[in-house]
């Protein structure tokens, strides 16, 4: 398991470099950006360059990993199809092969030939990132007991909006780049638990010498008795005494936000984009929970920053399913199961809602206010 964590993060790094070059290359950059449509729309390009970017990455990452774990190749999912069609109705599979040239030829059959992006991203693909360290668990899992969910980018329209904000370090920030995150969560195939997860927000600080962007990792270990994470939180006295502050998104329901209201106080409830960016907020400490009370988030939005949650302590919970339960027992999001009633995307839908919580007797708190309100 050690080694898995190691070979995440260093994907991770691979991806977060993809997603930084789609920005930074001007060549990539205008494609990223240009919605064309109608008249303007080149029939042999891809529909839509940023779906492409989000399939190379996650591309990547399963190149990667299948090359070092055969046995879990067939078990790591993400949230796009690698398989695209162009305006002609010709269908391509976009993979990552053994050499950069040939990655870049067969980009540039989805990019109507343009070389230059095509070689661009085929160079980000293919070279090594800058070595990465953590010294992370031992713990007894086999590859074969485990699976993965990709979340290439999260929080896409931070990502192509690409505002530049200077969050202060511990400080919730609401919208901008560094919303959007590269999740790598791995779960057990028997019972769903999530055991190890690796987030990568490619755009944390901006470095004024040079320009560039640097990003920062995170990750977590949760398995049996063993808990380790790179991120320690600041003990601010016994939790359940104050008030949580809670991050919600900003289509919440008016009942949600006027229950949560009475419990926190206006001041302690906030807005931020991304779902993996408002769990992050939580395993971060910057807010004690983050609820949503929509089926609008996905297994892979989920699952990585869960287990980082699990290892402080804390969880993610299934809303719908805990208000429901009459013991004080909260149910847990699990990530190995589809919904039976669920159609294409929405077959991995948490379709109950969440509570992403650093305590459990916050939690309590939480649903004891949600509950008859929804
Ligand atoms: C989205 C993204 C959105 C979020 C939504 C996710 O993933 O994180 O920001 O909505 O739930 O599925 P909100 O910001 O309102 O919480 P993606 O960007 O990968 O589609
Ligand atoms: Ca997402």
């Amino acid at each position: 398991m050690a080694e898995l964590l190691r070979l995440l993060l260093r994907v991770s790094e691979k991806a977060a470099n993809v997603a930084r070059v789609c920005r930074q290359e001007a060549p990539l950059f205008q494609l990223l950006v240009q919605e064309k449509t109608g008249e303007d729309k080149n029939k042999k390009f891809v529909q839509d360059f940023k779906t492409l970017a989000d399939v190379v990455i996650q591309e990547v990452i399963r190149h990667d990993v299948g090359a070092q774990f055969p046995e879990i190749v067939d078990f790591i999912q993400g949230e796009e199809s690698n398989k695209f069609e162009n305006g002609l109705g010709e269908s391509v599979t976009v993979t990552v092969r053994d050499t950069e040239e040939e990655t870049a030829a067969l980009l540039a059959t989805v990019l109507d030939g343009d070389l230059a992006a095509a070689a661009l991203l085929a160079r980000a693909i293919h070279r090594d990132p800058a070595a990465v360290d953590a010294d992370g668990p031992n713990v007894p899992l086999r590859a074969s007991e485990l699976g993965i969910w990709i979340d290439p980018i999260d929080a896409t329209s931070q990502y192509i909006e690409g505002r530049e904000e200077a969050p202060e370090e511990g400080r919730l920030s609401p919208s901008g780049l560094h919303c959007a995150l590269v999740l790598i969560g791995v779960y057990l195939r028997s019972t769903g638990q999530p055991v190890m997860g690796v987030i990568n927000q490619p755009f944390n600080r901006k470095d004024p010498a040079s320009g560039r962007w640097q990003g920062k990792l995170f990750w977590g270990v949760s398995c049996g008795d063993v808990n380790a994470c790179s991120v320690t939180r600041a003990k601010s006295g016994p939790v359940e005494r104050r008030a949580p502050s809670v991050v919600l998104s900003s289509s919440e329901k008016r009942a949600v936000k006027d229950a949560l209201s009475s419990l926190c106080g206006p001041e302690k409830l906030t807005y931020a984009s991304g779902a993996g960016y408002k769990i992050l907020c939580v395993i971060q400490g910057s807010a004690d929970a983050y609820v949503l009370s929509e089926g609008s988030t996905f297994k892979w939005d989920s699952c990585a920053p869960h287990a980082l949650l699990r290892a402080l302590g804390g969880g993610v919970a299934d809303l719908t399913e805990s208000l429901k339960s009459a013991s004080e027992a909260t149910v847990e999001l699990t990530y190995h199961r589809p919904n039976a009633r669920g159609k294409g995307a929405d077959r991995w839908a948490n379709c109950g809602g969440l509570v992403a919580y650093g305590d459990s007797s916050q939690l309590s708190a939480i649903l004891e206010a949600l509950r008859g309100k929804l």
